[in-house]
């Protein structure tokens, strides 16, 4: 480690505090990237609200519930993503991947704290009295989509991760684990002769909480998700112990219930909402959870939903630390990293790569290391160069469409591990919901080949420094 890093890291915007430490603080310090709805808003009108926003949004007045607050679309943009990390955006995603590689800041215990202001047990209990909305026509019951947190039996380390839980009933859940990080751990509980795991689902913690969870990658003999969270908000993080399981939860989250995953018995569910945003698979069989208590702050608690569809956190929250990591790895291969980027507008099936490099072959590489990623959304790689705006679906096609001879700048790699989300890849007879599907890594960059000059843009005088709205 050079003299200079720290554990902030060498990226680290300076003189920015760190990000607060519980939800509603945030959204205050924030208020400028929040809207605020304060106008009545039925609960079934929420997801399609919620959707066509791109930055943070907070309901206040919610028709059905009216002791609750609601938030969504926490991390969808650049922006809101680097306000999580408290850096500026420019300084956001070498900050996250420099503190990934940090080791784990753990938690501060703590006897008590705002999450305990109501704790509710036993018959009075019922999830359903949370505003949880249904988020397409097709779901048969309001869906759970916090983060949740289990304890590996083995090394007791916090996993953390956002299973889709049916809300079925008062106390009882349906709950869709699709990481295979969650699957070791039930079975490691099964291997001790438990029959059922502690779980607690966490609604309404700071932003960043939410980034780690949605880690995916080698940790399990080093750390759970949940130590990380310090570490990257570069802050202490405080739990407390749960009411009714041996678990315990962040003391700043807005509400927490705790249950019971039951490791026996499965049940069928329909139509899960694929981050490539459509009902694939059609159906699944997944655990049940019991739901044992309930604990949340007394004033206008904060229920955090994850709007699954369209074009929400759905797509980017699970790929931001897969961004991370593709920023150290291409940085290894000695290429200048500006960003990388799974878009919204790529259904969490495509990645887009934003480099400089020094010489011819280098991009090719780049594009392999990202088509071989242990995750299965990068089908469609694109490499460009830092001049097309990443920002831009349109620049990114423009750059496809004039720096690509398709005759040497397009490889296709077949029979790869597909996505189950991908209704293009090809399902593996007996074993669903596994697919097979080939890759495309696409080279828009300037080309190394050519001189420099036939890439330069056209641009109108004083583009980009007068500004139409202000001249109407
Ligand atoms: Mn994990």
């Amino acid at each position: 480690m050079s003299a200079t890093a720290t554990a902030t890291g060498p990226a680290a915007t300076p003189n920015r505090p760190p990000p607060d430490a519980s939800l509603r603080d945030y959204l205050v310090t924030n208020a400028d990237i929040v809207t605020r709805v304060t106008k009545p808003v039925r609960i079934e009108d929420i997801g399609a609200l919620s959707a066509q926003s791109d930055q943070p949004i907070l309901f206040e007045n919610i028709v059905e519930k009216p002791g609750f607050r609601l938030c969504d679309i926490l991390g969808k943009t650049r922006r809101a993503q680097a306000r999580a990390l408290g850096v500026a955006p420019e300084d956001y995603l070498k900050t996250l991947a420099f503190r990934l590689r940090q080791p784990p800041r753990g938690f501060k215990s703590v006897r008590s704290g705002p999450v305990k202001e109501i704790v509710k047990t036993g018959a009075d209990v019922d999830w359903r009295s949370l505003p949880i909305p249904r988020h397409k026509d097709a779901d048969a019951a309001p869906y759970v989509t916090a983060m949740n947190v289990i304890r590996d039996p083995e090394t007791g380390f916090y996993n953390s991760c956002h299973a889709g839980t049916y809300a079925v009933d008062a106390r009882r859940g349906l709950i869709s684990f699709v990481t295979p990080h969650s699957h070791v751990i039930m079975n490691k509980y099964r291997a001790m002769g438990r029959d059922k795991m502690p779980i607690a689902f966490v609604f309404g913690i700071p932003p960043a909480y939410e980034i780690m969870a949605n880690f995916s990658g080698l940790h399990m003999d080093m750390w759970g998700e949940l130590e990380m969270v310090g570490t990257i908000m570069d802050r202490d993080v405080e739990m407390v112990a749960c009411e009714t399981i041996d678990l315990t939860v962040p003391a700043q989250a807005e509400i927490v219930a705790e249950g019971f995953v039951n490791l026996r018995d499965k049940f069928r569910v329909g139509e899960v909402t694929s981050p490539s945003m459509y009902h694939l698979p059609h159906s699944e069989e997944v655990p049940e959870v019991e739901i044992t208590a309930i604990c949340m702050r007394a004033d206008r608690p904060i229920y955090r939903n994850h709007q699954t569809c369209p074009d929400t956190d759905h797509q980017p929250l699970p790929r931001l630390c897969h961004e991370a990591v593709l920023y150290n790895r291409l940085s290894e291969i000695g290429v200048k990293v500006k960003d990388v980027r799974f878009p919204t507008w790529g259904g969490a099936l495509s990645c887009v790569l934003q480099f400089d490099y020094p010489r011819e072959g280098f991009v090719n590489d780049a594009l392999m290391t990202a088509m071989g990623a242990p995750w299965l959304n990068t089908k469609l790689v694109v490499a460009i160069s830092p001049d097309t705006d990443i920002d831009d679906a349109a620049a990114v096609y423009h750059a496809i469409a004039t720096r690509v001879d398709p005759a040497r700048d397009v490889f296709i790699v077949p029979h790869t591990r597909g996505s189950p989300y991908d209704p293009a890849g090809r399902p593996i007879e007996g074993q669903p919901p596994f697919r097979t599907v080939g890759k495309m890594g696409i080279d828009a960059t300037r080309k190394a080949r050519h001189d420099p000059a036939d890439f330069e843009r056209a641009w109108p005088v004083n583009w980009g420094k007068v500004r139409l709205e202000d001249f109407l």
